[in-house]
């Protein structure tokens, strides 16, 4: 029988299972936006301020997706993704993932929902709870996956924060969403690190994290250059700040933590591939060799 229910109307119903923080800002953004919601959390108390705001509530999980074609997984981790759709009956289901996990993870849920009898599209959340529902707050959420999948569902699922759509493969929203909360996890580093060298002083940290973001945003442009550095394979052209400069550098920085009594573990272990790198004879590249050093098997 062909489904010929308008899945890009506005009043789309749709399952969501999972009301953590971010679980919770979605159902309140798909129910103020007028879509028929029910909704599954394994601690159960979670679900009745949704249900007072008009969400149906399931008993079980197998209940949640059983009442409808979408059913959005919002959980903790992939483990227990597994442990919630155990032995529930998927046939005919468009199920989107937005748990965080690996692409390795996204690709076997993938293939372990297309042998149930579903289709699965991948998310990786770009936002905090605070953001979602929230009109050009700047989040977007990745999705992988069948691009027809994608599109059938693509107006509910931009209800909540902006999306990006990035490619067939199932796991390559996960690999966005993990590369660039990689990238973010180096920055906020340095970011301690920063804060730790003027702890101590008369520097007010709010002036200074004026200063800091000033900064970070004018070399974030950088990232095109070591980009083009990448694609073209020339690691030496259009290079302004070399990697012997930079390793010259990192003394007086790995000086100035020790006077300030800082520790030099999170600056360490760059440096030190910046310094093999050099050792190597690749003084004149900027960054992109450090990719290389990283993905050396
Ligand atoms: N919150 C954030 O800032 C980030 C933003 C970017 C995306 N992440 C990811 O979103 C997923 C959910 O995150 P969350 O913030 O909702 O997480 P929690 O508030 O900790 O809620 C976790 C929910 O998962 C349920 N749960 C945990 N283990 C199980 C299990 N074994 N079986 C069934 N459900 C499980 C938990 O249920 P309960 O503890 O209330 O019973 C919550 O509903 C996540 O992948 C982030 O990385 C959020």
């Amino acid at each position: 029988m062909t489904d010929m229910t308008d899945y890009s109307a506005q009043s789309t119903s749709l399952t969501l299972l999972g009301l953590g923080a971010m679980g919770t800002a979605l159902a309140h953004a798909w129910l103020a936006a007028g879509h028929p919601l029910t909704v599954w959390n394994r601690t159960a108390a979670r679900a009745e301020p949704l249900a007072a705001r008009g969400a149906s509530v399931a008993a079980t999980a197998a209940e949640a997706v059983a009442a409808n074609r979408l059913v959005v997984l919002c959980l903790l981790d992939d483990d227990s993704v597994g442990e919630t759709l155990d032995g529930v009956d998927l046939t005919g289901k468009d199920v989107v993932n937005l748990t965080t996990g690996t692409p390795g993870q996204s690709r076997a849920l993938a293939q372990r929902a297309a042998d149930r009898g579903a289709r699965l599209l991948d998310g990786g959340i770009m936002a905090v709870p605070p953001m979602i529902g929230v009109a050009n707050s700047g989040g977007y959420v990745f999705y992988s996956g069948s691009r027809s999948l994608f599109d059938t569902h693509s107006r509910v699922l931009a209800v909540p924060t902006a999306t990006r759509y990035v490619g067939e493969d199932p796991g390559h929203a996960a690999l966005y969403d993990v590369a660039l909360l990689s990238a973010m996890t180096g920055m906020f580093a340095g970011v301690s690190h920063a804060f730790a060298l003027i702890r101590g002083e008369d520097i007010p940290p709010k002036d200074f994290a004026h200063l800091l973001a000033g900064w970070l945003t004018a070399m974030a442009s950088s990232v095109y250059g070591m980009a083009g550095q990448l694609e073209s394979g020339d690691y030496t052209t259009g290079v302004a700040s070399n990697l012997a400069m930079q390793v010259a550098g990192s003394a007086t920085l790995l000086r100035t933590a020790e006077e300030q009594g800082v520790s030099p573990e999170l600056l360490s272990p760059y440096m030190a591939l910046m310094e093999r790198r050099v050792a190597e004879g690749h003084g004149d590249e900027g960054g992109a060799g450090i990719v290389d050093l990283l993905t050396r098997r």
